[in-house]
């Protein structure tokens, strides 16, 4: 079993936001704009980032360079002086770190993080780590989340980090063009029952499969999984889960 962050809401919060799986990328700008709009505009007291935000990030001294990750963090900062932002790694953005966070004012959420709101507590993950059946990801998963691993590559030159997410996105996108998504691993659902037992949730929200639902779990739980983003190819798939007194909704991003 993982070990939990668990925490309440400020009791003043009315309205909680939670996306992910934007996979930001350069260029991606209908998307960037989106969620821009989404992030500056919205209602809700609270937006919890839920991974993937970007397509890939090869360390916070990116920021430092005019271009694409200049103007996330610019966005970002803005977004943060409205309202609270929690920022929990993905996949891809899984090297963002306390520069990145510091610089804007995000707030680290820890994978998995239970949050109690309205009388409730749900637990929250990004996913990729209960899918257990993709034992090839889990192993590349935990080899770079090493912190030996992630220390040495970035400490070589940022010119050299961008062509390796070069590299890793053709091939990921290579190995993606061979499947469905229908068919990529899911999370497990045993794993996510005994997740919301020890952390005394009902609900499980997360993102990564690209395939939004809500799975029953039996005795009153739930497992939704969030929508992915794209307003830049074919058909456009936007959506943020609001959670309020109601219990939570799917709506489309304010703009
Ligand atoms: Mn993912």
């Amino acid at each position: 079993m993982s070990s939990c962050a668990a925490w309440a809401a400020p009791p003043g919060w009315r309205r909680i936001d939670i996306l992910s799986d934007l996979h930001l990328q350069d260029d991606t700008p209908r998307t960037f704009e989106a969620f821009a709009a989404h992030l500056l505009h919205t209602p809700a007291d609270a937006v919890l980032l839920l991974g993937d935000i970007f397509e890939a990030w090869v360390g916070d001294d990116a920021c430092s360079e005019p271009g694409f990750e200049q103007r996330a963090a610019d966005v970002l900062k803005a977004a943060a002086q409205r309202r609270w932002i929690g920022f929990m790694a993905g996949n891809r953005d899984f090297l963002v770190g306390p520069g990145l966070l510091r610089a804007t004012g995000l707030h680290a959420l820890v994978d998995p993080t239970a949050i109690t709101a309205f009388g409730q507590t749900l637990l929250f993950t990004h996913g990729d780590a209960w899918c257990l059946a993709d034992t090839d990801y889990l192993a590349f998963r935990s080899q770079v989340r090493d912190t030996a691993w992630q220390q040495a590559f970035l400490s070589r030159p940022l010119a050299e980090r961008r062509a390796v997410a070069r590299g890793m996105r053709q091939a990921s996108m290579a190995r993606a063009a061979t499947m469905a998504p229908e068919t990529w691993a899911d999370v497990d659902a045993q794993r996510a029952r005994q997740e919301l037992i020890a952390s005394d949730a009902q609900h499980l929200v997360h993102g990564h499969t690209h395939q939004p639902a809500v799975h029953d779990l039996g005795g009153g739980r739930q497992r939704w999984v969030l929508s992915d983003w794209d307003l830049d190819h074919g058909p456009t798939r936007a959506e943020v889960l609001v959670w309020t007194a109601e219990g939570l909704q799917r709506q489309a991003p304010s703009a």
